[in-house]
């Protein structure tokens, strides 16, 4: 896939403002499960639907998924990683976690999270990596000192925790209490 260039990812870094965060601010609103018609969005950012295809299908985490609705119109949105302040529910379906997970931190948060366990913050959900290379790419976005945390995915799920994976193979959970997590690897 060829990369982005740096036009398309403040494209990117917009759409995910707009449709993750701040509709608002382009007038937009979103529905229940956070879609919004792609005609409305396209006037909204005074984009084609030409440049907007290439953000959305070039877009290194897939973080915006396309779907035609009922009467045939484009519908947007993003696929995980909504602020708690906008009313999105991605109405996923409840799935099996594999054994473990993982997440990746900036190592000032660790005393915070062993003490308090993983909090999803302004977000809906905590989100978990399928992998440690993932998981660390993840934490690398505010830090270069970065923990990766393991998380007894398989067990909490015995216990009853609720987990959903996203359009995008982001694993979203409600919270992780720091009884189920261990440090996998640290200074990397
Ligand atoms: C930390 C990206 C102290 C948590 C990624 C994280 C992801 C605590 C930060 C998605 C804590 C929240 C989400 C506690 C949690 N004490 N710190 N008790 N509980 N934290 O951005 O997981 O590129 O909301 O460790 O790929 O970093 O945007 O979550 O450092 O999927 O598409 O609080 O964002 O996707 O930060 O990243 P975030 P995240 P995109």
């Amino acid at each position: 896939m060829t990369p982005l260039t740096r036009d398309q990812v403040r494209l990117s870094k917009r759409l995910s403002l707009v449709l993750r965060h701040r509709p608002e601010v382009a007038g937009l609103s979103l529905d229940a499960n956070g879609w919004t018609p792609v005609a409305t969005l396209l006037t909204a950012l005074g984009i084609s639907r030409a440049e907007l295809d290439v953000v959305v299908a070039g877009n290194d985490k897939a973080r915006f998924a396309v779907s035609t609705a009922p009467d045939g119109a484009d519908l947007i949105r993003a696929s995980q990683g909504h602020s708690r302040r906008v009313a999105v529910d991605l109405d996923l379906p409840p799935v099996d976690p594999p054994r473990e997970l993982f997440h990746g931190t900036p190592r000032a948060n660790l005393a915070s999270i062993q003490r308090d366990g993983l909090r999803p913050r302004s977000r809906h959900h905590v989100h978990l990596s399928i992998d440690v290379p993932t998981a660390l790419v993840v934490g690398r976005r505010r830090s270069t000192d970065v923990v990766v945390l393991a998380v007894a995915s398989g067990v909490m799920a015995d216990e009853g925790h609720v987990f959903h994976r996203s359009d995008n193979g982001v694993w979203l959970t409600t919270v992780v209490p720091s009884s189920h997590i261990s440090v996998k690897r640290t200074n990397p």
